[in-house]
């Protein structure tokens, strides 16, 4: 049933793949190519025993690549369905089958969960998006990156008032994006003693946001009032 030609393709186009959700012609033969991908999630290099392109698609083995988004996994060998559930998602996968169960919906896949050598693959976008999980690819170091993180993602709101950053000093979570508002009517601004922000100089009423991704700690200040102005976010 399922066909299997395992061939070498050089460089195979990989910018396709970014794209490849679109659509798939059911009746073509697959290409089904090892793959010397590398994984990345959330900046840290994930590494799995087999990967394969099929279609221009990224197929990882399903087991290993649930354990590393943090989901269960269950197997049916009579419908040979793999299931897969994270938080409050689940998502059902038919060997062979272009339509995944997506929370009870039925959904289109760009190309199905394959048995290659008695092992189940399953692919990395179509799960990786359906799970709130961002998926990028960077052409040049042929590195996929998940990016997960999406319940840890929160908003703050640093007031400038009177002069002051209020608060002065904030801890936040690593993703979470934090908005000045300067409340006074002078223009304030705040920049990173490290560079690893500047917002412009905002008048009054006026908001700016920042993300911050990296843990670490970030002084900064307002540049027209260096010398009294400052401010410091925590990233945990
Ligand atoms: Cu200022």
């Amino acid at each position: 049933m399922i066909r299997k030609s395992i061939g070498r393709i050089a460089g195979a186009a990989l910018a396709v793949w970014m794209g490849a959700l679109a659509a798939c012609g059911a009746a073509s033969a697959e290409t089904i190519v090892k793959s010397d991908m590398k994984i990345k999630l959330n900046g840290s290099p994930l590494s799995y025993d087999q990967a394969y392109l099929i279609d221009n698609s990224l197929f990882v083995p399903y087991r290993a690549f649930a354990e590393t988004i943090g989901a269960e996994v269950g197997w049916d060998g009579d419908t040979e369905t793999v299931t897969v559930k994270k938080d409050d998602s689940t998502i059902k996968l038919k060997i062979g089958s272009l339509s995944a169960t997506v929370n009870g919906k039925t959904t289109a896949m760009a190309a199905p969960a394959q048995l290659i050598d008695s092992s189940t693959f399953v692919p990395v976008r179509f799960l990786s998006e359906n799970f709130g999980i961002q998926v990028g690819y960077d052409d040049a170091t042929r590195t996929v990156s998940l990016t997960s993180g999406g319940e840890a993602k929160h908003a703050y709101t640093i007031e400038i008032s009177e002069f002051k950053f209020g608060p002065a000093e904030l801890t936040v979570e690593a993703g979470s994006t934090v908005t000045f508002k300067n409340l006074d009517n002078v223009k304030h601004n705040a920049v990173a003693t490290d560079g690893s922000f500047q917002t412009p100089l905002l008048g009054e009423n006026e908001t700016a946001s920042i993300t911050l991704l990296a843990p670490g700690e970030y002084d900064y200040y307002c540049e027209p009032h260096k010398s009294f102005m400052k401010g410091k976010i925590i990233v945990k």
